[in-house]
């Protein structure tokens, strides 16, 4: 993969395999798709093996309707599949469709420590004050994301910048298990956090991360957006008065400038300074229509196709049904070597 960190030397032992993750827990936004959707697909193309899950257990972690977390994650599903990840290259599937997931987060869950969950700025921003009212399940969140990750052996895991602290928990998850038990056994996994569109921020406010959970639908272009509803909100996308410079430092102190232009950069598989040097001295009056139209033609045929998939919610069952049979299939051996180094009798 050519935007991969090198494998560290301790992880030669490890075939190449990339593992990442979303989850059904609203509609897919474009952040999900510059940050990972497309970055997924470039990983499967450069015939690397690849491992994409549906993470409906991270979901659950706050509230989820049981009808709209299954409509979620079928839509989810559906995404994946319009965003060009083909189940026939990569493995695709529904976490909790392989129960191994939870059985080794268990495991994780008795060497990670409090206070590493503690620290952890996702759990402090989705707890907010209420810590205590806040569930079990979402305080233990990274230890089952480090589950999800090491029982593939994965050794790179393409993810947007919000989630590089949680990587981070699972290397040293990894580093403790393996010293603990004196064994080599689970690599050291190389978060691949690159490219233009790693953090894209919220349209009406550059200082936020693009979200799902963002009340303001206004906030983010969703994939299921129609054409008319992408250029209506990056009209009304917070700007500023000035050109747009031609060179990146011109948009150091412009955040919401500067998300634009990255957007722009990240669909059209631009850099920004390439980006610059066609648009440096337009207004965003002459650059926003500019940037709905490449939106509308990048979206809509992945939106069209999420649609049509949607009618055959058979046909999507069948495929995750089969991708958890071949996840299985790499999980259920690396669980029982674990339990055969925990102690564990089979
Ligand atoms: N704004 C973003 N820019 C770039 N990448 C992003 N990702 C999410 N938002 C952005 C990446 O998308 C993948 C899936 O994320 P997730 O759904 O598992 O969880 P999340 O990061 O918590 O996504 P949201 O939209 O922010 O959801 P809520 O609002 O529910 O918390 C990850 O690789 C993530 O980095």
């Amino acid at each position: 993969m050519t935007d991969a960190a090198a494998t560290q030397p301790s992880n030669a032992a490890f075939t190449p395999r990339v593992f990442s993750g979303i989850q059904p827990s609203g509609d897919l936004h474009l952040g999900n798709y510059l940050g990972a959707l497309k970055r997924f697909a470039d990983a499967q193309n450069q015939g690397i093996e690849t491992v994409y899950c549906m993470v409906d257990q991270h979901a659950i972690t706050v509230w989820q309707d049981p009808a709209e977390l299954r409509r979620s994650t079928r839509e989810l599903a559906a995404g994946f599949i319009a965003s060009g990840i083909d189940p026939a290259k990569s493995i695709l599937f529904n976490q909790s469709q392989v129960a191994e997931h939870a059985q080794l987060a268990w495991v994780f869950n008795c060497v990670a420590r409090m206070g590493w969950m503690q620290r952890m700025t996702q759990w402090k921003d989705k707890a907010g004050k209420n810590q205590q009212n806040a569930s079990l399940g979402l305080f233990a969140y990274p230890s089952l994301m480090a589950a999800d990750i090491l029982l593939y052996h994965a050794t790179h895991v393409p993810v947007g910048e919000d989630q590089k602290q949680h990587l981070e928990l699972t290397r040293d998850i990894a580093t403790k298990f393996n010293n603990d038990f004196g064994v080599d056994f689970f690599p050291i996994t190389e978060p691949v956090i690159t490219g233009t569109a790693t953090r894209v921020m919220s349209l009406r406010d550059g200082a936020k991360k693009m979200s799902k959970s963002d009340p303001s639908d206004a906030s983010r272009i969703n994939m299921t957006d129609d054409a008319d509803t992408i250029a209506k909100k990056i009209r009304k996308a917070k700007s500023d008065a000035d050109a747009l410079p031609s060179e990146a430092k011109g948009l150091e102190e412009r955040a919401e400038a500067r998300n634009l232009v990255n957007i722009y950069a990240a669909m059209a598989d631009m850099s920004v300074d390439a980006v610059l040097a066609e648009v440096g001295g337009k207004q965003f009056s002459e650059f926003k229509p500019m940037l709905a139209e490449l939106a509308v033609e990048k979206l809509a045929p992945i939106s069209a196709e999420m649609a049509r998939l949607m009618q055959h919610e058979d046909e999507i069952d069948a495929i995750l049904r089969a991708g958890a049979d071949r996840a299985r299939a790499i999980a259920a051996p690396i669980l029982q070597k674990t339990y055969d180094i925990v102690g564990m009798i089979r």
